[in-house]
């Protein structure tokens, strides 16, 4: 995997057979893009995410007809996320204290990872559906609903 910054975001391009070291696995620093792999041919595209996240995948849930909305707005204690728009356009608001972005999601090889110190806001464009992978199970006590100043 090799890592270039980009903005105040960096993006790695994935190979399949580089998986993330689990045991040295470091909270990032700077809000990341993974570039993943993309076979296409004649037939269509194949995205593989295959261990490229620097987590553990707990929980997994998606997001839909929600054309023109805004949800999200909080961060976490714990839980690290990996974001992917399967279709259409959904934009993130990221601020992390330090750092703010808005980042848009509209190809699906491209992945956000969401810090939890990450504040997160997700616009939806029409038709959207963004899937979420999530690090944690379903706890709302670890949501943070307290903007940064
Ligand atoms: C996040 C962004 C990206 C569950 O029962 N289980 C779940 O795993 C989740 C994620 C939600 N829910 C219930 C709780 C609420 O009654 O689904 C309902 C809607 O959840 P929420 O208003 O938190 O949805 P979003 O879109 O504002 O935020 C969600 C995640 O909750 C959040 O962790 O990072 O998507």
């Amino acid at each position: 995997m090799w890592m270039s910054f980009a903005s105040q975001a960096f993006v790695a391009t994935c190979q399949p057979d580089a998986p993330f070291d689990f045991e040295n696995e470091e909270i990032l620093t700077h809000f990341a893009i993974l570039d993943l792999p993309t076979f296409s041919d004649p037939r269509g595209a194949l995205t593989v995410l295959d261990g490229a996240l620097p987590f553990l995948i707990k929980r997994t849930y998606w997001i839909y007809g929600a054309d023109g909305q805004v949800r999200g707005g909080h961060r976490h204690q714990r839980t690290r996320q990996a974001l992917i728009a399967i279709t259409g356009s959904v934009s993130i608001y990221m601020n992390d204290g330090v750092i703010s972005d808005n980042i848009v999601l509209d190809s699906p090889s491209r992945c956000l990872l969401v810090e939890p110190k990450d504040w997160h806001t997700m616009t939806f464009g029409p038709g959207s559906v963004l899937l979420i992978m999530s690090s944690h199970p379903y706890d709302r006590s670890e949501y943070i609903d307290t903007k940064y100043d």
